[in-house]
Parts: structure tokens; sequence; C-alpha cells
């Protein structure tokens, strides 16, 4: 079996069901899209039928087959949308371009290969989101900040690889809607400055190419004192003239070679990086430098609003690091030029198991906005434990911001409906690696996958994502069992590690397994500030006044413990341990109840998995033996630290008496 392709490994369908649609394929003129599109289809009619199309090259409308039509229709379904219809013999793809066409060769695929496309079927599919975008965070030498797939694909010993790898990652990504693809880590480093650099255009130069050939953009991330780390200059302020020289040189004779360039990704004046602070100036200052030179060529800047002083004291109550963000970009609302985009994490804190939705969203009325969620599982068992993230995500896009109107929800700001923006849309950084599977645990690839799904389009359901994903990995016969195990995932994490939306309780730097107090005592600002009475973080206006950020429906939610959603109680207030929760259950007893739930949760998944022995294939079905085994072991740990923690902090017994250490 050939794991390298992951969902678009076409497996050999004996009921011959689509053979004859796919053995003959109809259009008309060229280009390298529908180029990419027809190989698509070629690849799958030889897997699955052992069969080579014709390819027609007609005007007629064609009686059989697949019909693949650019342009001709008046829907208005935009430069990426699609329209399938099937009648008869004949199956038609309509697009307004080429894209719009190679995504529904990639629809008509995924329905032969999961729901199935009945006579007389038409569907039209427009993506919810213009950007949908991938952040790598991988580095030059191979490595990946929190990479937990193996080394990067792209980059090996301070070179760009070009590989067979980069083909199959490319159809992955347009298979699922991915238009915009980072390739370097947001902490520009050592030989990745130079990305920009004459160094390694010709390899850029490819990659633009496969991209291009598969509707994706090429995007950089940039290292804000590259004038100073390879420009020779002494400073980097974004209003200085040589300075402003420098970059027009360099990112002109960049987008002289590599023309579809998207543009770039900056993550400054954060955690250690450098920025426009360092000389007085603000982010949009530094932000609409770099967009005035891209912007002659179509490009865009992202520029991340994960600011936070990082080095907080922890006797200063008044400062919170979920309120950074806010305090940082809402004052600039309207000052961002028209093609900078402000890209803003999911909660306020860092990609925790269960955090509020970040105040900043929606918030800003005249600044284009996109969303960045990760996929990669840094704080969510780092792709050693099951953790299928699209329930979460559907969360965050479900969240009601109250912003312009009553229904406004994140996914609406998001998608450039609530406020008119120029540019919007949803980013995450990305779980891949170059194991064989792409994503260390096969079951992580169901967040990569359903990220790209859910991001086009925002209304499907967390186990309709499952269940396509399920049915073209695997197979049919295992789509209950597997999604059942990702649909309670989550929630079974959120059960044995961090309770009522706290968070943290990881090892610091590595962020994994159980430390409750790790980040306690460091100057990062993340605390739960358990003593032996109360814990969790008093965020009302008495105390850090960190819900003042929201809009005043959603203030007030927050701010009584009564409305306040339980599953974030801790986030938002102190809470002493006797505190009674809806269940009738002690803040205390839910605790210890929760972990040992959560970890009896990964133990009917692993007893669910095991019964698929035969069922799934033998690599892939040892490997997520092997993990589970792994999470039921280190959820057991989760739950006993934590719970011995607070045992021993309140000295409270579990009232059904299990052993506490
Ligand atoms: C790329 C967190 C992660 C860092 C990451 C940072 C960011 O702090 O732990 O590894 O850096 O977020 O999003 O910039």
């Amino acid at each position: 079996m050939n794991w390298e392709q992951a969902w678009l490994k076409y497996e050999q369908d004996e009921t011959g069901t689509y053979a004859s649609f796919l053995s003959s394929i109809t259009l008309k003129g060229h280009s390298e899209v529908l180029d990419t599109a027809v190989k698509e289809l070629q690849l799958a009619a030889a897997a699955m039928y052992g069969i080579i199309p014709h390819v027609n090259e007609s005007e007629k409308i064609p009686h059989e087959g697949i019909h693949l039509v650019v342009g001709d229709n008046d829907m208005a379904i935009g430069t990426e949308g699609y329209k399938i219809e099937s009648y008869g013999g004949l199956i038609t793809v309509y697009g307004e371009s080429d894209v719009g066409v190679l995504y529904g060769v990639f629809g008509v695929l995924r329905l032969m290969r999961s729901g199935g496309i009945p006579d007389g079927y038409q569907g039209v599919e427009i993506p919810d989101n213009p950007l949908r975008m991938l952040n790598h965070w991988d580095n030059m030498d191979g490595s990946i900040e929190r990479g937990y797939s193996g080394e990067s694909f792209f980059f090996k010993s301070g070179e760009v690889i070009v590989s067979e790898r980069i083909m199959d990652y490319t159809r992955l990504n347009a298979s699922i809607g991915i238009n915009g693809v980072v390739i370097n880590n947001v902490n520009v480093a050592g030989a990745a400055i130079d990305l920009i650099t004459e160094k390694y255009r010709e390899p850029l130069k490819t990659y633009s190419d496969i991209f291009r050939a598969h509707g994706i953009k090429l995007y950089l991330s940039l290292d804000y004192a590259a004038p100073m780390d390879i420009g020779g200059l002494d400073t980097c302020d974004p209003l200085d003239e040589q300075v402003i020289t420098w970059w027009q040189r360099t990112l002109d004779a960049l987008y002289s070679e590599l023309p579809d360039m998207g543009g770039f990704l900056i993550k400054a004046d954060s955690e250690g990086r450098p920025g426009p602070f360092s000389y007085g100036r603000t982010h949009a200052e530094g932000a609409n430098m770099l967009g005035k030179i891209v912007a002659p060529y179509g490009g865009i800047i992202l520029w991340r609003c994960f600011v936070y002083n990082c080095t907080q004291d922890w006797r200063d109550t008044t400062q919170d690091r979920a309120s950074a963000s806010y305090d940082h970009f809402i004052p600039l609302d309207g000052a961002f030029d028209d093609n900078v985009i402000l890209q803003i994490k999911n909660g306020p804190m860092d990609f925790q198991v269960r955090e509020p939705v970040s105040p900043l969203l929606g918030a800003m009325k005249a600044t284009n906005q996109v969303l960045e969620f990760q996929a990669a599982q840094e704080y969510t068992g780092q792709q050693r434990h099951v953790c299928y993230l699209v329930p979460m995500w559907k969360e965050v896009l479900d969240f009601r911001t109250h912003c312009a109107s009553e229904n406004d929800r994140v996914r609406d700001v998001v998608a450039g409906r609530t406020y008119a923006m120029k540019h919007s849309g949803i980013a995450a950084v990305a779980n891949t690696g170059n194991d064989s599977n792409w994503t260390g645990h096969d079951l992580a690839a169901a967040n990569y996958y359903g990220f790209g799904r859910l991001i086009w389009k925002t209304s499907l359901t967390s186990e309709e994502i499952a269940e396509e994903w399920v049915c073209q990995t695997f197979n049919r016969e295992a789509v209950d069992v597997i999604c059942n195990m990702l649909m309670k995932s989550w929630p079974a994490y959120e059960k044995y590690t961090s309770p009522l939306g706290i968070g943290w309780m990881v090892n610091p730097g590595h962020h994994y397994g159980p430390n409750v107090d790790g980040y306690e005592y460091d100057m990062f600002g993340t605390y739960h500030r358990a003593d032996h009475l109360a814990m969790g973080v008093d965020r009302t206006e008495a105390g850090t006044g960190y819900i003042d950020q929201y809009f005043p429906k959603n203030k007030r939610m927050y701010s009584s413990t009564v409305t306040c959603p339980e599953s974030l109680l801790l986030f938002f207030h102190r809470i002493p341990y006797s505190y009674q929760l809806s269940t009738g259950k002690t803040l205390i007893q839910h605790i210890y109840d929760a972990h040992y739930e959560g970890v009896e949760t990964v133990s009917e998944m692993l007893e669910q998995w095991t019964a698929l022995e035969g069922t799934v294939e033998a690599l892939p079905y040892m490997r997520v033996k092997k993990r589970l085994e792994h999470q039921l072991d280190h959820a057991g740990l989760w739950r006993d630290v934590v719970n011995s923690y607070f045992y021993r902090k309140t000295l409270i017994e579990d009232e059904k008496g299990r052993k506490l250490y």
C-alpha cells in the first residue's frame, strides 16, 4: 500500500462503478492547471480500474465519461468554485477558471471514494474562505519547530530539497483546497534569512512552478532584521531610507524571478524576534513598509498578532498575557495598508486544549484578518496522542462575536462577510514531516485533511469530515469505529490534562507531558494560581480586566460564574475547590473524576482499534496500536500527576476512594 499518498491513494474498486466515467476525459483548451486535473483523473483511473482514459480535445458535449468545462456556465461560482453534474453516463465539472475545474476534479474523486455520485447528482461548491493557508515551521537544517512527524521535506542541511514528495504534498494540498503555503518557520534564523536572496532562487522557482500548476501560491517567512543580518546595515528601522531601499531591491529581484510569490509572513516583536518596536515604530509602520513594496506585484504581508511580554512579573496581577494581542493591535485598526493582513491565533494564549476565542477576532472593523489554527499538536499530544481537532476548530468558527450584528460568528468575520476586507481567511501551522505517513500518527492526518475541508466549507460537520477521510484513507468497514474514536479524542484529551480552560500544566520547553507547576514560576504569564483553597485566574473587572475586550454580550456571559461556560470557568475565574458545578460535583471532585474518565476513554479507544485488526492494513494498524498503548500509559501519568497535585494541595479526599498518590 502506498501510504505516501495518504487520502489520495486510489484503491482498486472491484465494483467497477465509475470505470466507464473514468475511461474518457473531454476538454477544450489547455493550461498547466487543466493538465494537472487530467493527470489526477488518469492516476485515479489507472489505480482504481487499471485503465488509461482517452483524452479528447473537443468543443462538443460528449455523451459519456468526464467533461471538464472552463468558463462556460452562467453560475456565479467565483474563480475557485465548481459545479458537478452527473446525468446518464456523463459527469460534467464546470469552473469559471481552470483552478475551479481542478478543485471540481478532486471533488468528483472524493465523492466517488466516499459518498458516491448518483445519477442526477448536482452540486455546487464555493470556498468559504478566500485565503486557505498552511504555515510550516520548518528550519533549513531539516528540523521542524513543534514538528512531530520527522524532519522537513522542504529543507535539509541548509539546502532546499526538490523531491517527488513536494509533488505528492502539493497534490494533497490541492485536493483539500489549500491555496497558499509558507514553507519556512516564522522564527527565521541562519540560512533561512537568505531564502529571499539569489542563493535559493532555482529550487524556489521549482516549488513555485509545482504549486502554481495546483492553484497554490508560495510564501516565505521573513526575518525583520534581514537588512542588518544579511544586508550590512546597522538598522532595520522601517522608516529608514536605506532600509526601505534594501527591501525594495531585494524583493524586486525576488519578484522578477518568482512573479507568482504570494507574499510574506512575519513574526515581529514577539518572543525575542526583531521588529519595529526597537525603533519606536508601530506594527502598522513596520508592516506597511513591506506592504508597499510587494503591492505592485499583487503580494500580501501576513503580520502575526502573537505579541506579548514574555518577561512578566507574577506579582503584577494587572498584567495578563491573554490581553496582549488586543492591547497591541486594536489601537491600530484602520492603520494597515490594503494588502497587509493581521494573523490572529484562535485563542488569546497559545493553542491550549481549551481557550476562549481571541477577542481580537471581529473587534477590528477596518483591518484584514486571518485566523491561525495549529494542526501540529504542540499542546494536544504531539501526534503521539489521538486528538482530532476539527471539533475544536468548529467551536471557534461558530463562536458568536456579537461584533457587527447579533449573529456574527468568527466564521463570518474571517470569511470577510462581516466587514469589507480585501483579504481574509484561515491558516494552520502544519503537522506534516517526512515520516512515510506524513503526520507520524496515522490518525493525525485527519487534522491535516480536516483543516482543508473545514475551511473550504465551514458548515461541514466534524463527523462528515472524519467519515470522508476514513473512507479515502482506510475503508468503509472501518468508518464507524475510527470516526467514533476521533470524535471522542479531543474531549478525552481535555479531561485527562488541564481542567476547565486553565491550560498549560505541561513540561516547559518541549511541552509534552504533565508538569502542573511547569510554567507557574516563570515569566511567561501562563498561571493557574492554585493554592490550597482555590485555583484559576480572575479575568473579570475585579481581576485582570481581560473580559473588557469582548463585546458586551460576551463580556456579560464571561463575567459571572453562573453564565460563564463551565469548560472555561478557570480561565475566567478563581474558584474554590468546594464550588459546586452544574453536575452537582465540587470542583475538586470534577478534577478527580474527569481525569479518570479521560483515561477510561483512551482505554476504550485502544480496545476499539484492536478490534480493527485485519480490517485496516497491517502497517498502519500496528503503528496506531503502538501509539495508543503509549497514549494510555501517558494519559495515566497525566491523571496521576494532576490528581495527586490537587489532592496534596487541598487534602480533600476523592469521594470514590480511588488511589491518589
Ligand atoms: C514558532 C509558541 C510555540 C513556539 C512558536 C510560537 C509562535 O510559543 O511554542 O514554538 O514559535 O508559539 O507561534 O510564534
